[in-house]
């Protein structure tokens, strides 16, 4: 590696991130267990990545089978694991903005195993073809490669993603199928993120009519001031607390609701729409966030 390929701070601050993720993504496995709450997992992620000394990049997201990714519990949510469950537990650290994002699925008892490992096993294959210079589409048909010889199938429409400061999805986009533009620099950090369903399943995700998690931009301001000052404030709140990141309503509890509904539906609030295997099949995921070298990569969580 050479150091010299990305600005010292910024590395450091990435390291640092990583650090506290991994730890959290170990420790948590442990709470993801039969009649447990999916709140309370969520919730203890993120008091945990506090207690570390990171910041929340994103609210924890909770998967549960043909769930795949954007959701994480309401507030008033009570839903508990259940046996054969596969749960995804996906978390982002955030230090100066430098976010480290890293996922781990759990099989309860009755859920299929193997899903899990194959995820695990597509996830280091593909590190182990990265560095400068690769196509995305290549890291795309290790992992696709991988999982089918499993006996599974990729997801096609989920993909890893470029990181930067404050910006979760920069850039390129690692598919998890051979297709896509672009190859990967050194120097640049990227979340790589295999996902698998059965091979019943479509192999898609598709958007349900549910979201949970928001974003708001320097943009948003502005649109919000249209709408009057009480709207601006909340977009005001929203962006001083997140600096753009992504967020969960039950952060907010003094965020009028039906102003931010009315944000949403204006389209100044961004929303990200809860993702479910198109033919509700169960879903695994294996996710880590890497720096890239000329000879490789350096996994950071
Ligand atoms: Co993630």
């Amino acid at each position: 590696m050479s150091r010299s390929l990305i600005d010292g701070d910024v590395y450091d601050s990435f390291r640092a991130a990583g650090e506290i993720a991994r730890k959290v993504r170990s420790e948590v496995v442990y709470r993801v267990r039969e009649g447990a709450s999916a709140l309370e997992i969520a919730t203890w992620v993120e008091e945990r990545i506090r207690e570390l000394g990171g910041g929340v990049a994103f609210p924890c997201n909770v998967g549960v089978d043909a769930v795949a990714a954007h959701s994480t519990p309401y507030p008033d949510s009570d839903y508990a694991l259940r046996r054969g469950s596969l749960v995804k537990v996906d978390l982002g650290v955030e230090i100066d903005g430098l976010v480290a994002d890293t996922a781990v699925t759990v099989a309860l008892p009755g859920a299929d195993e193997a899903m899990v490992l194959a995820a695990e096993r597509a996830l280091e294959e593909a590190l182990r073809a990265i560095r400068a210079g690769v196509r995305v589409s290549a890291v795309g048909e290790v992992i696709s490669r991988a999982v089918t010889s499993y006996g599974y199938r990729p997801i096609a429409n989920l993909s890893g993603h470029q990181i930067e400061r404050y910006n979760l999805h920069a850039g390129l986009s690692i598919p998890n199928v051979p297709a896509g533009e672009g190859r990967l620099e050194a120097g640049k950090v990227y979340a790589v993120e295999p996902f698998l369903t059965t091979r019943r399943g479509a192999g898609q995700v598709k958007h349900i009519d549910r979201v949970e998690i928001f974003r708001v931009s320097e943009d948003s301001l502005v649109r919000s001031r249209r709408l009057g000052p009480q709207h601006e404030a909340v977009v005001r709140r929203l962006l001083e607390s997140t600096r753009g990141l992504p967020y969960a309503l039950r952060w907010f509890p003094d965020v009028d609701r039906e102003i931010h509904a009315v944000l949403y539906r204006r389209g100044i609030v961004k929303g990200y729409p809860v993702l479910v295997e198109a033919s509700g099949e169960p879903v695994a995921q294996a996710e880590h966030t890497v720096v890239v070298w000329e000879d490789g990569c350096e996994t950071l969580t």
